[in-house]
């Protein structure tokens, strides 16, 4: 079988050209990686050109020991993959200390994996751990909605969250664990690494204050769909910022309460706190 025309491969492409589409990808903007299931690892095996050298992952990840990942290329476009998936994106294997990589296939116009790679490996194990194993995307984009209010929101997670929860009912029942807020890093460094490492133990979305997103999620749909619902959210809140200063009315907290109650959202406390006044 052709690589290309494996499931995960296709679904992968589709992400890549669907977040190309909504406007999240400016040049080589953002990176997406899958943690490739055995199964699947087998199905594409056959099309594994001669391995190349083993270089330094940029982390040690011993959890992820062994694995395949599917992950775009530095410095590759989004707006080419669905045109070119062999050029700008790669399978690559981790060793069986988790500290090295080597691309299995992809990437043939030569280059390396994604600049985030560390943030998307200490992502993946964090996130393999709390669920079981069931996520295995990671996701980063360049969304401007979200973008803006890291400069006109306070960069907390209470606030962040709590915000977002009020646009759209939907918002608290696609993250009910809330959102994650970091301060402005280096891109593609280990600190940006190690900070959303944290994060995602505890959430599914964290914000890169004047960066980005980073989403996690099960499968491509759920990760693409958070992305998508965090960004909508951002939306609707720098246009009411824009139409007024602050909001006239919005949902209390006792409706956000209700919302939780009669959803079984399980909403932390630590979002529903009573506001003097609208941001
Ligand atoms: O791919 O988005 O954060 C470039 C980036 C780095
Ligand atoms: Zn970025």
């Amino acid at each position: 079988m052709n690589i290309t025309d494996a499931e995960f491969v296709r679904g992968f492409i589709r992400m890549c050209d669907d977040g190309w589409k909504q406007g999240w990808h400016e040049r080589n903007g953002g990176n997406l990686s899958y943690r490739i299931k055995p199964e699947e690892v087998e199905l594409v095996r056959p099309g594994f050109s001669d391995r190349g050298e083993w270089k330094p992952a940029g982390t040690a990840v011993p959890e992820l020991a062994g694995e395949f990942f599917m992950v775009t290329g530095s410095g590759r476009y989004f707006s080419n993959v669905a045109r070119s998936p062999e050029e700008t994106t790669c399978i690559i294997e981790l060793d069986d200390r988790g500290e090295n990589y080597r691309i299995c296939s992809g990437l043939t116009d030569g280059g390396t994996p994604t600049s985030e790679l560390p943030g998307h490996l200490m992502s993946h194990a964090v996130k393999k751990r709390v669920s079981g194993g069931a996520y295995r995307v990671i996701y980063h984009a360049h969304p401007a909605n979200i973008i803006a209010l890291t400069f006109v929101l306070p960069l907390e997670s209470r606030v962040f969250t709590r915000e977002l929860w009020e646009m759209e009912p939907e918002c608290a029942m696609v993250f009910p664990a809330g959102i994650g807020v970091a301060g402005w890093m280096v891109p593609g460094g280990k600190e940006i690494a190690e900070v959303t490492g944290r994060l995602m133990e505890e959430y599914d979305v964290a914000v890169w204050a004047h960066h980005g997103m980073f989403c996690a999620g099960e499968d491509f749909d759920l990760t693409f769909g958070l992305m998508h619902t965090v960004e909508k959210a951002a939306e609707i809140l720098v246009k009411t910022l824009a139409m007024r200063q602050g909001k006239r009315q919005t949902v209390t907290t006792d409706q956000l309460r209700r919302l939780a109650g009669e959803l079984g959202l399980g909403l932390p406390e630590k979002f529903l706190y009573g506001k003097e006044e609208n941001c």
